[in-house]
């Protein structure tokens, strides 16, 4: 194993849509490197990186997994990424810790939304990266089409460095434009070596020439010198153009599209190869930007194993029921040795660290150490979150925390035997560690615990492991909406309570004046009484009587807002009065102006944002319209999206995230916040009332 040599490491992750193939991907290159013995299959449940059954059911990645392989005295160390939107924030910190990234690209679809997401993401990061256009085996597969796709999309510097010979069920092979030679790939997949290298053929020539030249050309523009010698006229070598190539590609100046089929088990060991030879190893790579915690300012360091400090950043958690969790951890500079200690600066908290596994998919294996550049796994780190870093005690640094975007669907859920509270609540915040983008509170207006996530699917998946690997089954619901009620018109209400029977009796009276309030200004008692005809001391209990008698609206039992009570009059008894014999008067009082101050209900609205591509914006409008929203304003953004900016009811929005996904393909976004409380119009407040009524009905 060469793992202390940085020179001889690649860390890259492989990103894309959804189903593009890097699962697949991932799986013919451990194959092709004599990691496994069988070329596992998405469709038989046995591929390395996709080995959780939820995974296996679905057929897609949700959690981001680990591989390792070593090809010609390199060590690759590769993360495969999820695709599918409600996952994609595992993809986003995955790109965080690697060195390069394969957008994997599906020879029949082309670049689609995610490609465009994960795209801007490795732009965030800085990263070089390569295009593999897979699925050439596929019928409407088109190669020519898709590098169009690609150039409109992420501009003229994506390059193809290869084309494929034949098409469709007929896709055999690979010609190289570096190398100009063509490959042709055995027709079983399972076969591992490459079966020929030949002269390109005639049919391709012509074709060829173009590609090269365009490559060339792509290439040279990056090297002055290089450039020179092209526009002379002058054939470069083969050298000049692998050292002009590697070094643009650091520098993001030029993207190469690579290409073949994954479960074909075509052009993967030429992508191999690519990567050995282009990626660049960790200490190629700019330097570092870390904060200095002792210093108190930022820190530049290198990708190296003899750098200090220590730094490791922990990008993914995966919670476990039996040994505790695993931190998957990148290590950036220096190296961490099993049996240690770290240092986790974010949450300041230092940590014994037993073993380090290696992982292979969802196998561990146990190695000494892992040196800069390098991925791995602890068991049990206490008190560790996703985007954690780790460090020396003597040395704290920092990482830049990963920004997460807002849950945007949320749900109710209980458990469904009562007694499981506990095991739920431990659920929770175990998959709060482990996953950033879940959230969850107790809604003070409903009562209801509500788990807030990244869509349907990501729900699904999390309710799922809490029933599978914590033991609680649960039972989910839309949430309920926290409608509130008010009064329109300015009553008195007079609220007596008399009783004499036997020993001491009851006797509390009040006259009090119930108006309403501007929206948000909550409630407001007011004490007018002139002299004593109540004493001090009951006041107060009549105020207490209104509050509690307010919680429970006489529209359809939900709180009252937005009202002032003034107590005006009342009488009282020296014997029979009491606090409690106030607070009943003030009670009854409050009900029987409420009901005569022409009460109604109010329901939350939210700021909605919407950023969507202009073709969608009029069937934004429409839906929202038919959600009761109001347009509030229209804006573009720096890169030519429309953000539309409305009001809506909260009880029409619960599955926006779902009508959102199906109206633009995916392609918006929206975020939404609590503003005010309206009134219901009366046709809906009709339902919600009759609704009330049967469960108060159904309860007593
Ligand atoms: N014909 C053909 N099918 C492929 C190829 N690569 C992948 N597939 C199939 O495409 C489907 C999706 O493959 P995956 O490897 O799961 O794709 P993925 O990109 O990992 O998908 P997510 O992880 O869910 O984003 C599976 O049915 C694969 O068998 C290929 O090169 N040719
Ligand atoms: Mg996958």
């Amino acid at each position: 194993m060469t793992i202390n040599d940085v020179d001889k490491v690649r860390t890259f992750a492989l990103v894309g849509h959804g189903d593009a193939g890097k699962t697949s991907l991932t799986e013919a290159m451990l194959y092709d490197a004599n990691m496994t013995t069988r070329l596992g299959k998405i469709e038989q449940g046995n591929t390395v990186t996709d080995y959780d059954s939820k995974e296996i059911k679905r057929g897609i990645s949700i959690n981001s997994s680990l591989a390792y392989l070593d090809w010609k005295d390199t060590t690759f160390n590769i993360i495969d990424t999820p695709g599918y939107l409600d996952f994609i924030i595992d993809t986003k910190s995955s790109l965080r810790v690697v060195d390069c990234a394969i957008m994997v690209v599906c020879g029949v679809s082309g670049v689609e939304v995610q490609t465009e997401k994960v795209w801007d993401y490795t732009e965030e990061f800085q990263l070089p990266r390569i295009f593999f256009i897979n699925k050439l085996d596929r019928e409407r597969a088109d190669f020519d089409r898709v590098v169009n796709m690609i150039k409109e999309n992420f501009g003229p510097n994506t390059v193809p460095i290869q084309l494929p010979i034949g098409r469709e069920e007929n896709f055999s092979g690979v010609i190289d434009l570096l190398k100009m030679k063509a490959y042709y790939f055995h027709s079983s997949p399972d076969a591992k070596s490459k079966v020929e290298e030949k002269e390109i053929p005639e049919d391709l020539k012509e074709k060829t020439a173009e590609y090269r030249q365009k490559m060339v050309e792509a290439v040279a523009e990056f090297n002055d010198e290089i450039l020179m010698k092209y526009l002379e006229g002058e054939e470069l070598s083969e050298e000049e153009i692998l050292s002009c190539l590697k070094g643009a590609m650091i520098e993001r100046k030029v993207f190469p599209i690579l290409c073949g089929s994954a479960t074909k088990n075509i052009g993967i060991e030429l992508l191999l190869d690519f990567i050995k030879d282009y990626f660049p190893n960790p200490v190629e790579l700019p330097d570092i930007v870390l904060k200095d915690l002792k210093e108190g300012k930022e820190v530049k360091l290198k990708r190296a194993v003899d750098e200090v400090p220590f730094s490791a950043l922990v990008f993914k958690m995966v919670a476990d029921p039996y040994v505790g969790s695993l931190s998957y951890f990148r290590v950036f500079t220096g190296e961490l040795n099993s049996d240690s200690q770290v240092y986790n600066s974010s949450q300041d908290v230092e940590n014994k660290v037993g073993k380090i596994f290696r992982m292979q998919g969802k196998e561990q294996t146990p190695i000494p150490k892992i040196a800069a550049g390098g991925i791995g796994a602890i068991a049990k780190l206490k008190k560790t979150n996703t985007g954690d870093t780790l460090c020396d005690k003597e040395h704290p640094i920092e990482f830049k925390k990963i920004e997460y975007p807002e849950p945007i669907m949320r749900l109710a859920i209980a458990p469904k035997s009562k007694g499981d509270e506990d095991k739920l609540s431990i659920a929770l915040s175990r998959i709060m560690e482990e996953d950033p983008t879940i959230q969850v509170y107790r809604d003070e207006d409903t009562g209801e615990t509500i788990i807030a996530g990244m869509g349907e699917s990501h729900l699904d998946v999390v309710i799922e492991t809490m029933e599978t690997k914590f033991g609680v089954e649960v039972e989910k619901s839309t949430p309920k909406v926290g409608y509130k009620e008010t009064i329109r018109k300015k009553v008195q209400a007079e609220g007596k309570y008399k009783k004499q029977s036997g020993g001491r009796g009851q006797y509390g009276h009040c006259f009090v004046e119930f108006e309403p309030l501007e929206r948000g200004k909550g409630f407001e008692f007011v004490d007018k009484i002139v002299g004593g005809v109540i004493p001090k001391q009951y006041r107060p209990a009549v105020e207490k009587g209104i509050v509690e008698a307010m919680k429970k609206g006489v529209v359809a039992g939900y709180p009252t807002i937005d009202i002032r009570a003034t107590l005006y009059d009342g009488s009282y008894h020296t014997v029979d009065s009491s606090e409690m014999a106030f607070k009943v008067a003030g009670s009854l009082a409050f009900k029987k102006g409420a009901a005569l101050a022409d009460p109604v209900l109010l329901e939350p609205i939210y700021d909605l944002e919407v950023i969507v591509p202009k073709e969608y914006m009029g069937d934004i409008i429409g839906d929202l319209n038919s959600k009761r929203g109001k347009i509030i304003g229209m804006d573009e953004t720096r890169k030519g999206k429309q953000i539309i900016r409305a009001q809506v009811p909260q009880a029409e929005m619960f599955r926006y995230s779902i009508d959102l996904r199906s109206i633009t393909q995916g392609r918006g976004t929206f975020t939404m916040k609590f503003s005010h409380y309206e009134e219901v119009p009366p046709q809906i407040a009709q339902d919600i009332i009759e609704k009330a009524k049967k469960e108060s009905e159904s309860e007593s």
